[in-house]
């Protein structure tokens, strides 16, 4: 494998160039008219246009692709994550035309992609799972009285969803035949595919998820969990390994388990398997990503493994160098995602150019982004600016880091996530370990969050500062309301020059 095509934009793209780079595998970016002059295009060795700026004319067209890998002479696609990354057809299509697709097998994906056969897969290895059906449902009567069975509250899901897509819960008896019909019509009108199966709604779970890498010898290994329930509106804000829940004991049964489904649906590369952790610390089996995900990052840091160059060496046929007992963890990393939203109004995607943008640096700190000062925003794409990753030798030292970290990170022009995220970090729910999916649900007001108007701010201060440093010139402000603190949590700097 000498030249990689990389089917994504952004710091994805740049995460799995670097891994190339380091190999001495040459690579090739794909762009669309708005990303011309992204960070992506400027590191590639080539880079090829695919298009006008919606992804659904230029990341998400298999033909332009292909063209690209074609006329630049690559060996392989990786697809990164989001666009073309889990779809069965892509994968099928790069292996025909003759390309090495880095990732599992288009079977693979169309298994895991149907949640029910996911489902059926694991139950036929005794994995655990939610109480409920693990065949389509379509008769109303009929789901009721397994509904009556399994007990309310009730989650109607649909096999094709995933990622919340497609969920209903409901309460009671009632309200059962309402929600299910709703349900198949969402399910059709979003997916065209109506099935759906019922679940016993777990009201305040965990989200666990287990990291898997399997090599086309039939070999699977798993490298630990990551916590990732603290979550809204299913996207993913914290991420972290280890969970502080998971005992030694739970860690290698669900991993066991994580590597049995990866088995099942003879998984190759590097893929995730979901669960779901109950009050007593039962796991459940939901779904498995057939993809790298955003949040790998954190598995990287506690094993030491970087996991796009064992990507590249299982799709060049390569075994797996290492057995589970080779593998071990050390120390906790955490992941925050800094976006362009604004938490003080419901995380409305905000838009701009990036006025002022200084990334934090110095010991155990790793910024996964795609953009410099100066650069724009585009509004086609996901508002995720960089993923911010801290590393320490245990919990406690990771939490005072990020902290850190995250008051290094200068950011002006947008309205970030990031001092959500420091908010998060402080938060004695987060800090004690003792929470559940619904944290931002039940601790986030906005209030919590300095949304004054900065430049108020910023003005307010210049005055105050003129009064008691009267004769002294050159006054230099710089506000650190770009993180957008809260009064508990503020870290405003009022900085001067003489
Ligand atoms: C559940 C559940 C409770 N009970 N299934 C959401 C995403 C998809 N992977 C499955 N999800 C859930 N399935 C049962 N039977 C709660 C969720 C869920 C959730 C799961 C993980 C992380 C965040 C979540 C937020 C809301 C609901």
């Amino acid at each position: 494998m000498k030249k990689i095509l990389v089917a994504n934009r952004g710091e994805i793209a740049l995460r799995v160039m670097r891994s190339a780079r380091e190999m001495g595998i040459k690579t090739v970016a794909v762009f669309s008219e708005a990303d011309r002059n992204a960070l992506h295009v400027r590191y590639a060795d080539e880079a090829v246009c695919i298009g006008p700026p919606p992804s659904s004319q230029s990341y998400l067209v298999m033909d332009n692709l292909i063209e690209a890998a074609r006329k630049t002479n690559a060996d392989a696609i990786h697809p990164g994550y989001g666009f073309l990354s889990e779809n069965a057809d892509f994968a099928d299509r790069v292996k025909a035309e003759g390309f090495i697709f880095i990732g599992p097998s288009g079977d693979s994906m169309r298994m895991m992609g149907s949640k029910l056969a996911a489902k059926a897969a694991a139950e036929k290895h005794n994995i655990p799972l939610v109480p409920g059906t693990s065949k389509a449902i379509d008769d109303v009567n009929e789901a009721k009285i397994i509904a009556a069975k399994i007990g309310f509250p009730i989650l109607i899901k649909a096999s094709a969803g995933g990622g919340g897509k497609g969920m209903r819960i409901v309460e009671n008896e009632n309200d059962f035949e309402e929600q299910m019909k709703l349900a198949v019509s969402e399910a059709v009108s979003s997916f065209g595919d109506g099935s759906v199966f019922i679940e016993r709604y777990v009201t305040s779970p965990r989200h666990i998820e287990i990291q898997v890498l399997g090599d086309q010898h039939g070999n699977v290994v798993h490298l630990f969990e990551r916590e990732c329930s603290i979550q809204r509106r299913h996207q993913k804000v914290v991420e972290e390994a280890p969970s502080s829940i998971l005992t030694p004991e739970i860690r290698e049964v669900m991993g066991r388990c994580a590597v049995q489904v990866a088995k099942a649906c003879h998984y190759t590369g590097a893929g995730t398997v979901e669960f779901l952790l109950d009050e007593n610390k039962s796991f459940y089996f939901l779904e498995m990503n057939t993809r790298l995900q955003v949040e790998h990052p954190v598995t990287e840091f506690i094993t030491g493994l970087d996991l796009v160059k064992e990507q590249i060496k299982i799709a060049r046929g390569e075994k797996l160098s290492f057995r589970q007992g080779d593998i071990e963890m050390k120390g906790h990393a955490i992941e925050v995602r800094v976006c362009a939203e604004d938490p003080a109004n419901n995380f409305l995607p905000d838009i701009g150019t990036l006025k002022t943008y200084r990334t934090p640096k110095g010991p155990g700190v790793r910024v996964d982004d795609g953009f410099e000062e100066g650069m724009e925003i585009p509004i086609y794409y996901d508002p995720m600016i960089a993923k911010l990753i801290v590393y320490g030798k245990d919990r406690s030292e990771a939490i005072g880091r990020m902290i850190r970290a995250i008051d290094e990170y200068h950011i002006s022009g947008v309205s970030t996530t990031l001092g959500f995220c420091r908010m998060v970090m402080q938060h004695d729910a987060f800090v004690s370990g003792n929470f559940d999916t619904h944290f931002v649900k039940n601790y986030f007001k906005p209030e919590m969050l300095d949304n004054n108007d900065p430049a108020e701010s910023e003005i307010a201060a210049l005055i105050a500062l003129k009064v008691l440093r009267d004769g002294k010139k050159n006054i230099h402000l710089s506000s650190g309301s770009v993180n957008g603190h809260s009064s508990q949590w503020k870290s405003r700097r009022a900085e001067y020059r003489d």
